[in-house]
């Protein structure tokens, strides 16, 4: 039921097993204020990536790679991300947060043309899993064909005194964030015959990728994904968890969970969320993960976690 062959990683560009752990945190320097400035590049190119074994999709990626760069930045943290288009069409970065309409990324307002270049400069809030992607229009084609990317902001713990501990867990670089296995999934689709609906459907690009390679996961440390959907033509995706029940934050934007003890959501178009659970309690082994549109999964949306025991 899966895709026989192999996908060459090397010529893509990237792979998605790396994909899952791979977080862009920008470069930082403090303003006059004491803020932290955090700056990005994000260069729009052409690329024939690989979906599936054999099959060749001629995608519009940011920095080269499908989904874009995984954003990270902290509550309360100036951002600029320079963006430049080097691709063929025009492009721009539409973040889903809290901006000035001049920094909306639609026409206008940092939607530019092949060869320009446009700064974005907004606050970092509010804290949550986020996504940007394209807003050049038809934007249901440019956003398919690959224009979108995970923008996670991190709680600052210091004006979350109530829910402290979480909001430390959360924080990228702090030791109780480390303790955490945290990956990034986005949910996409591909429409190889450009006839409205998609044929390929995956999780990070490359179909069926996690099968081949399942996700280690350690059995004594907790599990966070940043889960985003942006499939394009079906309105519906979803991600079920086998043997095991998930607590779920839809947005990321609290600190106590909006679902708890679950084993499906379900997402329209770009909704996301942050799922938590463990294996604490299981023995080892492959636990399968997938869409309930079961269409999806044997068209390449389909993962497995590898459970091991802690390796000493
Ligand atoms: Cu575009």
């Amino acid at each position: 039921m899966i895709t026989v062959g192999e996908v060459d990683d090397a010529r893509n560009g990237f792979d998605p097993s790396k994909l899952l752990t791979d977080w862009d945190t920008g470069s930082t320097s403090l303003l006059p204020d004491g803020r932290v400035l955090r700056s990005f590049e994000v260069t729009a190119k052409d690329r024939e990536i690989e979906i599936a074994p054999g099959i060749m999709f001629p995608a519009w990626t940011y920095n080269g790679r499908v989904p874009g760069p995984s954003l990270r930045a902290t509550e309360g943290d100036r951002l600029k991300i320079v963006f430049k288009n080097d691709g063929s069409h025009p492009h721009s970065m539409h973040f889903h947060g809290i901006h000035a309409a001049r920094m909306d990324g639609i026409s206008g307002a940092g939607l530019i043309g092949p060869g320009e270049e446009f700064v974005y400069e907004f606050d970092a809030k509010p804290f949550g899993c986020h996504l940007y992607h394209c807003h050049a229009l038809p934007l249901k084609r440019h956003m398919h064909k690959g224009m979108y990317g995970v923008f996670v902001i991190d709680p600052n713990p210091t004006l979350h005194p109530e829910h402290e501990a979480a909001a430390r867990s959360r924080l990228f670089g702090t030791p109780e964030n480390a303790g955490w296995q945290e990956l990034v999934m986005v949910m996409n689709a591909f429409d190889t015959s450009f006839d409205g609906e998609n044929e390929v459907y995956a999780v990070n690009t490359v179909a069926h990728a996690y099968v081949k390679k399942p996700i280690r996961i350690l059995r004594d440390r907790p599990v966070r994904i940043y889960l985003v959907n942006v499939v394009e033509f079906d309105p519906i995706n979803s991600i079920h968890l086998h043997g095991n029940f998930f607590d779920y934050y839809n947005q990321g934007t609290t600190l106590t969970p909006t679902l708890k003890t679950v084993d499906l959501i379900t997402q329209c178009q770009a909704e996301r969320g942050i799922l938590e659970f463990h294996f604490r309690e299981h023995e080892p082994g492959l636990y399968m993960f997938h869409p309930h549109q079961s269409e999806f999964t044997e068209l390449g949306w389909m993962g497995m976690f590898d459970v091991v025991e802690a390796v000493t």
